[in-house]
C-alpha cells in the first residue's frame, strides 16, 4: 500500500510513528512543511523536516518533541558570549551538525530534496521524506507589539513571543512562486491513500497546500483523503493552532477545521470521542466522519488512530 502523508513537525511525526507501526509493510511518502524554515548564524534550519527525521530515526528529544536527545548547548553559549543572537532559539550542538551539513550541501548546489535524502541516509526514518518544495518559503505572522504593527518570522512568533499576541495575518512568503519538490506530485498521483495527520491546519498543512499544484493534486488524486483533527474538545492538544486558525477566520473546533479543508479536499475526517457531537455537522458538509480516541499518548494508541484513518479511507473510497 502506498500512503502519502502531509506533515508538520511534532503532530505529524508522532502520527507517522503510529502509522509505521500499524502498517509496517506500507510504502510511506511524507510531504514535509518547510514554511517553518529559518536562516540563523548563516545556517539553514528546517524544524519540521528535522522533527520527522529525528522522531522516526530515534534521535528526537522525546519529552520536548523537537531537537536532539542528549543535547548540549555549548555553541549557543559561545555565540551569546560574542553577543551573537538570537538567544531565544534553542539550537543545540548535535542539531547544529545537521544544519551545517545541510547548508554546506545547499551551498554546493544540491536542492533541499537531495539534501534531505542525504540526511535521511544517516537516520533511516523508514519513510521517503520529501520537502514540499525546493524553493524558499517562509511563514510570517503579522502582530501588534507595543502598539506597533510588525511582521515577524513564524519561529519568532512561536518561540520568542510564545504566541502571546494575536496573529493578525499568516503569510507563507514565497509559496505562490514555489514549485512542488521533485516526486511530490508523482507520489500524490500514485497514492492508494492520502492522510492529513493532526498537524497544524494553517502553518503546517495549510502551507504545504499553498504551494501551487499541491492542493489540486491532493483534491484531484484517485486516492481517498482522510484527515485527523488536531483540535480536541475545542482547543489544540498543544501549540498555537487556535491563534493561527483565528487569523484565517476559522473557529478552533474539530468541525470548523474539517469545513476549512473542505469537502473538495477531504473524503473523511476523524474527530476525538470528546467531539462526537461534531460528526453530524461534518457529515452535513459532505465529509464522512467518525469519532474515535485521538490522543497520541503512546505508539499503540497512535497506531490505532492510523488504523481508524485507513478504515475510514476504505469506507470513503
Ligand atoms: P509542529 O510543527 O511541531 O507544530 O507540529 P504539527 O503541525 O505536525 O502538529 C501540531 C498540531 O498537533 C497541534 O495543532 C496539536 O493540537 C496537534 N497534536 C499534538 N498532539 C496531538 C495528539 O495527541 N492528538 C491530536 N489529535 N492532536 C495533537
Ligand atoms: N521550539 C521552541 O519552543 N523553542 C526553541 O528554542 C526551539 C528550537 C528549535 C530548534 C530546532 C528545531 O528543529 C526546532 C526547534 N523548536 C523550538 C521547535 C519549532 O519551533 C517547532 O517545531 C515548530 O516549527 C512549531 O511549529
Ligand atoms: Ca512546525
Amino acid at each position: 500500500m502506498r500512503i502519502v502523508v502531509l506533515a508538520g513537525g511534532i503532530g505529524g511525526a508522532r502520527f507517522l510513528r503510529g502509522l509505521k507501526s500499524a502498517v509496517p509493510a506500507a510504502e510511506i511518502t511524507v510531504i514535509g512543511n518547510t514554511g517553518d524554515d529559518i536562516h540563523l548564524f548563516g545556517l539553514k534550519v528546517c524544524p519540521d523536516l528535522d522533527t520527522v527525521m529525528y522522531t522516526l530515526g530515534g534521535g528526537i528529544n522525546e519529552e520536548q518533541g523537537w531537537g536532539r536527545a542528549e543535547e548540549s548547548f555549548t555553541v549557543k553559549e559561545e555565540l551569546a558570549a560574542y553577543g551573537v543572537g538570537p538567544t531565544w532559539f534553542g539550537l543545540g550542538d548535535r542539531d547544529f551538525a545537521t544544519h551545517i551539513v545541510r547548508t554546506q550541501m545547499l551551498s554546493a548546489g544540491y536542492p533541499l530534496s537531495a539534501v534531505t535524502e542525504a540526511l535521511c541516509d544517516r537516520w533511516q526514518p523508514g519513510v521517503r521524506l520529501l520537502p514540499m518544495s525546493d524553493d524558499r518559503v517562509e511563514t510570517h505572522v503579522a502582530v501588534t507589539e507595543n502598539g506597533e504593527r510588525r511582521v515577524v518570522h513564524f519561529q519568532e512568533y512561536w518561540v520568542r513571543l510564545r504566541a502571546s499576541l494575536d496573529a493578525e495575518a499568516v503569510v507563507p512568503v514565497g509559496a505562490d512562486q514555489a514549485k512542488p519538490a521533485p516526486g511530490v506530485l508523482e507520489a500524490l498521483a500514485a497514492a492508494d491513500v492520502i492522510l492529513l495527520p493532526p498537524s497544524n491546519p494553517v502553518v503546517s498543512i495549510g502551507t504545504i497546500l499553498a504551494v501551487p499544484g499541491i492542493r489540486e493534486a491532493v483534491a484531484g488524486a484517485a486516492a481517498p483523503v482522510v484527515g485527523l483533527s488536531p483540535i480536541v474538545g475545542g482547543a489544540p492538544v498543544r501549540g498555537m493552532a487556535d491563534k493561527v486558525l483565528a487569523a484565517v477566520g476559522v473557529e478552533s473546533t474539530a468541525a470548523a477545521v474539517a469545513r476549512h479543508y473542505g469537502a473538495d479536499l477531504l473524503d473523511g475526517w476523524l474527530v476525538d470521542t470528546a467531539d462526537a457531537g461534531a460528526v453530524a455537522e461534518v457529515e452535513a458538509a459532505g465529509i464522512a466522519c467518525r469519532a474515535v480516541p485521538l490522543m497520541m499518548t503512546d505508539t499503540e494508541a497512535t497506531a490505532e488512530m492510523a488504523r481508524e484513518a485507513l478504515s475510514l479511507a476504505e469506507a470513503a473510497r
